[in-house]
C-alpha cells in the first residue's frame, strides 16, 4: 500500500490537550534518537506485543505474549479512548506516542529493515502546524491535525519539526496480515498516494548552494559529520535537490574530503538507515 491519508478523525478536544499535558510528565523512550539530529526522539509505548512499556525497540518486545494496553495508556485516558473509537486493536501490535522537538530533523531512512515481519504503519498528528514537514522520497508535504495516514515506511523518509512547538503524532503499527478492514471501525476507500493538496512546492536549489553544500568536504572531521548531514537536511526543507539529495550530496561531499574517518562513518551510517541494520 502506498503512503496516503486515508481518513480523518477528531483528534482536537480538551481532553487529548489534557492527555498531551500529561504526556510531558512521562518518562518517555529516547529510543531511535540516533535517526534525529537536533534533539531527541520522543516516545510513549501505549499499546504493546506484550503488554509492556518496554523500552520504545520495537524488536525488543515479546511478539507472541497476547498484545494489549500498556500501564502508559492508563494515564492518557483521551487517547485511548480515541484509538478505541476509531480503530480496530485486533491485529494493532504497537500504538505510541512519538514526539519530535522544535528544531529537530529526521535523518532519511528506511524503517522496518530490522523486523522479521513487515508492518502496516499509520500516523495521526495530534500536535503539529504548517512548520512540521514529511519527506517520502522526494516529496515534501504536511499531514495534517486529525488525518490518518497510511505510511509506507519502507520507502525513504525524513520529517522536519520547525515549529516552535513540539510535533506529537500517534504512529499504529498493525500486522502484516491486517486487510483494510481490520484497520479502522469505518471504511476507507484507498486512493493513488499523496494527494496534491498535502504537497509542499519549493524552489528549485541554486548551483551556488549546491555547491556551498559540497564545499563542506573541506571542513568535514570527525566531529561535525552528524552536524554536517543535519544542514544538508535542512537544506532539503528550503530547496529542491532532486531525489536523494541528501544522501547523494553527504557522500559525494565525503569523498571530495580528505577526512576519511568522518567518510568512512557517513558511508556506515548511510548503510544502517538504507539498507542493512540487525537492531
Ligand atoms: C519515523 N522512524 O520515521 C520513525 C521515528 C525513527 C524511526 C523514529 O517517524
Ligand atoms: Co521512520
Amino acid at each position: 500500500m502506498r503512503t496516503q491519508r486515508i481518513a480523518q478523525i477528531v483528534t482536537q478536544t480538551d481532553r487529548i490537550s489534557a492527555d498531551l499535558a500529561t504526556l510531558e510528565q512521562l518518562e518517555l523512550s529516547t529510543a531511535y534518537s540516533n535517526y534525529i539530529c537536533g534533539g531527541p526522539w520522543l516516545s510513549c509505548m501505549l499499546w504493546s506485543t506484550d503488554g509492556g512499556a518496554g523500552d520504545g525497540v520495537l524488536t525488543h518486545y515479546d511478539a507472541g505474549a497476547g498484545a494489549r494496553w500498556t500501564p502508559h495508556a492508563e494515564a492518557l485516558p483521551a487517547v485511548r479512548e480515541l484509538i478505541e473509537r476509531n480503530f480496530k486493536v485486533a491485529k494493532l501490535k504497537f500504538a505510541r506516542l512519538g514526539i519530535l522537538r522544535p528544531g529537530s530533523v529526521i535523518i532519511p531512512h528506511r524503517d522496518l529493515l530490522e523486523l522479521d515481519a513487515p508492518l502496516h504503519r499509520l500516523h495521526v498528528p495530534l500536535a503539529t502546524d504548517e512548520n512540521c514537514m514529511f519527506t517520502e522520497r522526494n516529496i515534501v508535504y504536511h499531514m495534517r491535525r486529525g488525518d490518518v495516514w497510511f505510511l509506507d515506511a519502507s520507502d525513504v523518509h525524513s520529517v522536519a519539526c520547525f515549529s516552535e512547538r513540539n510535533r506529537v503524532h500517534l504512529i499504529l503499527d498493525f500486522g502484516d496480515d491486517a486487510r483494510p478492514e481490520d484497520i479502522m471501525c469505518v471504511p476507507f476507500e484507498l486512493g493513488a498516494g499523496i494527494a496534491p493538496d498535502c504537497v509542499i512546492q519549493r524552489r528549485p536549489i541554486r548551483a551556488a548552494e549546491r555547491e556551498a553544500m559540497l564545499a563542506l568536504g573541506e571542513v568535514l572531521d570527525e566531529r561535525n559529520y552528524r552536524k554536517i548531514l543535519e544542514l544538508v537536511i535542512h537544506q532539503h526543507y528550503r530547496a529542491d535537490g532532486g531525489e536523494n539529495f541528501v544522501w547523494n550530496t553527504v557522500l559525494e561531499l565525503a569523498e571530495r574530503s580528505r577526512a576519511h574517518e568522518a567518510r568512512d562513518k557517513l558511508y556506515e551510517m548511510h548503510r544502517y538507515y538504507l539498507m542493512e541494520r540487525s537492531d
